[in-house]
C-alpha cells in the first residue's frame, strides 16, 4: 500500500517519475508539488491564489467556497491558429488542422520550456477522464506551473492520490502526458502578475505518442489539458485506432410520462444552445430530462452491440453570458451551490458575480471583468462574451444517476444541430447510418457575434468537431462510416438533424420557440424510435408530418409548424447543394466514396423532386 504522504514526493511508477524529473530539469521550477486532490490542498491553493491577486474570494453567503478570476485581456479563449496536430505525416493532420512535424515542434517548444518555471512551483496532477472503474480507465498526468489550472482541474476531472495509486497499480496502462506552462518565468527582477501568460502560444498535440504540450496561455481550453486536448483531440486519434468514438456531444436522459427512458447524444457547434439543451426543462407535461453530459461523449460498443456513452468530465465549463433564470435555471442552481470558479465575469458590490442576461435587470454598479467601474450606462458588456463558470457537474440538480455508470448509457439517438436561418428544417431523420454520417459531415452553422469575423456566414463544422478532430478529417468521417459497418444497423443510434433557429422569410421572426419547447421535438424523436410517430419522405430525409409534433399548450398553428418543417427543394438545389459540394471539395482524395455517393443521391433526389 502506498500512502498519500509518499505521493507528495514522487511515484513508484518509473516511467512517470523519469518524465517528471526530465521536465523539472528542463523547466527548473523552485519546487515540485504532487497533487493529491484533497480538500485541504484546494484550501491551501485557493488561499494562495487570493494572496497572489489571481482570485477574489466571493461572499460565502452568496457563493460559498467560490472565486472570481480576471484573465489578462489577451488570454480569453482557445487559440485555434496556435493549435497544432503534430503527426509524423502531414497528411494525418488533414486540412482542418495546423501541422508541424513532432521533431520541429518539440525543438521550438523545448527552447520555450527551457527555464520557464523558474521561481514557480511545478504541479504534477494525476487524473483520469471518465471513471477510474471503467473497463479501460483513461489516465493522464498534467504537469503545470499554474495553481489556477490545478484548482480548475480538481473541478473538471477526477484527480489526485487515488488516481496516481491506480496508475502505479497498472504500470502498463497508457497514460496521456500533458505539459503546460504559462510561459512567464520569474527570473531575477521579474515579479509575478495576477494572470501570468505569454504572447507566444502553442497548443501542440502529438497523437502518435499521446502527448500534449501547451505553452503561453492560462485559459481553460488551452490549459486544462484533460478537456479538449485529451478528451477530444488525442482521444479521437485513440478512438480511431481502437474502434470507438470521442465526440463533442451532450448526453441527455429523457423520461416519458409512461416512464420509458431514452438516451440522446447531441453535437452542436458553439453558440447553438448545447448547454441549454443538456439542461433542458421540458415544457411538456409528464416529460422529464436529466443530464449525463454537457460537452463531451465517449462512445464504445457494449457487449450487447449497442453504443454506450460516458461523459469523461467531472465539471461544467460553461459560457456565462446568456445563462440565467429564464434560459437555464438548472445552471443557476448548480453554481449557487458554490465550489466554483468564475473567470472574466463581473463582480457585484456585495461580493457576488454577474454577467449579461443573468437577470433581466442590470445591477446599478459592478466591477467589470477588466477591473473598471461599470454601470448600465457604460455602453460595454460587464463580462467577456467567452467568460466562464467552472462548477462541479454533480451539483447540477438534474444530474442523472447514470452519470456514475463506469461504462456509460446506451445511446438511442444522435442529434446534429446548427444555427440556420433558412433551408434546414426544425427536425428530420436520416434514412440510415451512412446518410446520418453525411448529415453530420455536412453540419453547418451561421457564425455569431461571439466570434470574430463576419456574422451570419454559413460555416461547415463536421459533427461540431472542426477544431477538435485530432487527425485527418477525411479519415474521421470515414471512421464514422466504419463504426456503422461494425454494428448491426438496428442496434445503432438513429441520426437526426435539428435546427431551432429557422426564421420566417416574411418577418424574420423565429419559427420555433426553442428552449424547453425543444422537448416537443425530442418527443417526436422518441416516438419515431418506438415506431409510433409519422414522418414523410423528402429528398433530404424523413420529416415529421406537422400534426405529429405535439404543440399542446403552445400558441402555434399547424401552418406555422409546417413552415418550420418545410423542405424547400429549390433552395436546397440552388443554394445548399453548391455549398456542400464546395465543402466536400476541401477533403480532396480523403473524402470517403460513400459520402460522395450520399451527395450524388441527394442531388438526384432533389432533381427528381
Ligand atoms: O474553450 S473551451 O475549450 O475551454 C470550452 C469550449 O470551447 O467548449
Ligand atoms: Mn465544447
Amino acid at each position: 500500500m502506498t500512502t498519500q504522504a509518499e505521493h507528495t514526493t514522487g511515484t513508484s511508477h518509473a516511467g512517470l517519475q523519469a518524465w517528471v524529473d526530465e521536465v523539472a530539469a528542463l523547466t527548473t521550477p523552485d519546487s515540485i508539488h504532487w497533487v493529491d486532490g484533497s480538500d485541504g490542498e484546494w484550501d491551501a491553493l485557493t488561499t494562495l491564489l487570493v494572496e497572489s491577486g489571481t482570485f477574489t474570494r466571493l461572499n460565502p453567503d452568496k457563493k460559498p467556497n467560490s472565486f472570481h478570476a480576471a484573465s489578462d485581456p489577451s488570454d480569453v479563449a482557445r487559440v485555434e491558429d496556435r493549435t497544432f496536430i503534430c503527426s509524423e505525416d502531414e497528411r494525418d493532420a488533414g486540412f482542418t488542422n495546423n501541422w508541424k512535424s513532432p521533431a520541429d515542434m518539440k525543438s521550438i517548444m523545448t527552447d520555450l520550456y527551457q527555464g520557464c518555471m523558474t521561481g514557480r512551483t511545478m504541479y504534477v496532477i494525476p487524473f483520469v477522464m471518465g471513471h477510474i472503474e471503467a473497463d479501460v480507465p483513461m489516465f493522464g498526468v498534467e504537469i503545470t506551473d499554474s495553481a489556477y489550472v490545478v484548482v480548475s482541474m480538481k473541478i473538471m476531472a477526477r484527480i489526485g492520490a487515488n488516481v496516481l495509486a491506480a496508475i502505479e497499480a497498472n504500470p502498463d496502462a497508457s497514460v496521456v502526458k500533458g505539459l503546460h506552462s504559462v510561459g512567464f518565468p520569474l527570473t531575477e527582477g521579474v515579479s509575478d502578475v495576477a494572470w501570468p501568460c505569454s504572447d507566444t502560444k502553442y497548443i501542440a498535440h502529438f497523437p502518435e505518442t499521446r502527448e500534449i504540450w501547451s505553452y503561453g496561455s492560462g485559459y481553460g481550453g488551452n490549459a486544462l489539458l484533460g478537456k479538449k486536448c485529451y478528451a477530444l483531440r488525442i482521444a479521437s486519434a485513440m478512438a480511431r485506432d481502437d474502434g470507438w468514438m470521442a465526440e463533442h456531444m451532450l448526453i441527455l436522459k429523457l423520461v416519458s410520462p409512461t416512464g420509458s427512458k431514452h438516451y440522446i447524444a447531441g453535437a452542436f457547434p458553439s453558440a447553438c444552445g448545447k448547454t441549454n439543451l443538456a439542461m433542458i426543462d421540458p415544457t411538456l407535461e409528464g416529460w422529464t430530462a436529466e443530464m449525463v453530459g454537457d460537452d463531451i461523449a465517449w462512445m464504445r460498443f457494449g457487449p450487447d452491440g449497442r453504443l454506450y456513452a460516458v461523459n469523461p468530465e467531472f465539471g461544467l465549463f460553461g459560457v456565462a453570458p446568456g445563462t440565467g433564470e429564464h434560459t437555464n435555471p438548472n445552471a443557476m442552481r448548480t453554481v449557487e451551490k458554490g465550489n466554483s470558479i468564475f473567470t472574466n465575469v463581473a463582480l457585484t458590490d456585495d461580493g457576488d458575480v454577474w454577467w449579461e442576461d443573468m437577470t433581466p435587470e442590470k445591477p446599478a454598479h459592478l466591477t467589470d471583468w477588466k477591473g473598471n467601474d461599470w454601470t448600465p450606462e457604460s455602453g460595454v458588456p460587464s463580462s467577456h462574451p467567452n467568460s466562464r463558470f467552472c462548477t462541479p457537474a454533480k451539483q447540477c440538480p438534474m444530474m442523472a444517476d447514470e452519470y456514475d455508470e463506469p461504462n456509460g448509457v446506451p445511446i438511442d439517438a444522435i442529434l446534429f444541430g446548427g444555427r440556420r436561418k433558412t433551408t434546414v428544417p426544425l427536425v428530420y431523420e436520416s434514412r440510415d447510418w451512412a446518410h446520418g454520417v453525411f448529415i453530420g459531415a455536412t453540419l453547418s452553422s451561421e457564425t455569431t457575434a461571439a466570434a470574430t469575423g463576419a456574422v451570419g456566414v454559413v460555416r461547415r463544422d463536421p459533427m461540431a468537431m472542426l477544431p477538435f478532430i485530432g487527425y485527418n478529417a477525411g479519415d474521421y468521417v470515414n471512421h464514422w462510416l466504419e463504426i456503422g459497418k461494425q454494428a448491426d444497423e438496428s442496434k445503432l443510434p438513429k441520426i437526426y438533424q435539428v435546427n431551432w433557429f429557422r426564421r420566417d422569410d416574411e418577418d424574420g421572426s423565429f419559427l420555433w420557440p426553442g428552449f424547453g419547447d425543444n422537448a416537443r421535438v425530442l418527443k417526436w424523436i422518441v416516438e419515431r424510435l418506438d415506431g409510433s410517430a409519422e414522418a414523410v419522405e423528402t429528398p433530404v430525409g424523413l420529416v415529421p408530418t406537422p400534426g405529429s409534433i405535439d404543440t399542446t399548450g403552445l400558441d402555434m398553428s399547424e401552418e406555422q409548424v409546417a413552415k418550420a418543417l418545410a423542405v424547400n427543394v429549390e433552395e436546397w438545389r440552388e443554394k445548399e447543394l453548391p455549398l456542400i459540394e464546395e465543402w466536400f471539395a476541401k477533403f480532396g482524395d480523403t473524402l470517403p466514396t460513400q459520402l460522395a455517393d450520399e451527395l450524388a443521391t441527394l442531388k438526384a433526389r432533389l432533381e427528381s423532386a
